[in-house]
């Protein structure tokens, strides 16, 4: 069984995981039109990566005895000035998912429960992992500039960068084995 607490917790989080997803498919959409195919693929490859850890949750929190809520869907901000600034963005929206689960984490030492603390984990270990990727992306988006040959190099990279992710997506069970 689960606290209220920590139901309330997780409740928020899985809000902040599907808001994730669209805000990333908003960035997808605009990437499409802004003609950079290989972000694109990136950021929809992401939006199925932020889905994948919602699904998780939600699969969780009911196996646990309690009751995942869907949240009501909200507007992503879904305008940039630029490449950089996607991916500025992609950086903000990840530290305030760090931190957010981390706050999620410490509600659940607070209410002893360790075992959804210790299932948390996995997101402290994926947020260091995806904060690193996104500054690694931002390092050279910045060494690309502004000249479209490099720009156009980089959206190259990026294709290559979203089938990895795609393969490991599969392999961690896709969307039906989210768990
Ligand atoms: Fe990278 O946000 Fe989900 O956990």
């Amino acid at each position: 069984m689960i606290t209220k607490n920590v139901e309330k917790a997780l409740n928020e989080q899985i809000k902040r995981e599907e808001n994730s997803s669209r805000l990333y498919l908003a960035m997808a959409s605009w990437a499409e039109r802004a003609g950079y195919p290989g972000a694109a693929d990136w950021l929809y490859a992401q939006t199925e990566e932020e889905r994948l850890h919602l699904l998780k949750l939600v699969h969780y929190l009911n196996d646990r005895g309690g009751n995942a809520v869907i949240p009501a869907l909200e507007a992503p901000k879904a305008s940039f000035k630029s490449l950089l600034d996607v991916f500025q963005n992609v950086l903000k929206h990840e530290e305030f998912i760090s931190a957010s689960i981390n706050d999620l984490y410490a509600v659940c030492v607070k209410e002893k429960d360790f075992t959804t603390a210790n299932y948390l984990q996995w997101y402290i270990t994926e947020q260091v992992e995806e904060e690193s990727t996104v500054r690694s992306i931002l390092d050279q988006i910045k060494l690309a500039g502004t000249e479209q040959g490099g720009l156009f190099l980089m959206d190259k990279e990026f294709g290559a960068r979203a089938m990895v992710k795609r393969v490991a997506l599969a392999a961690a069970g896709g969307m039906t084995q989210a768990k």
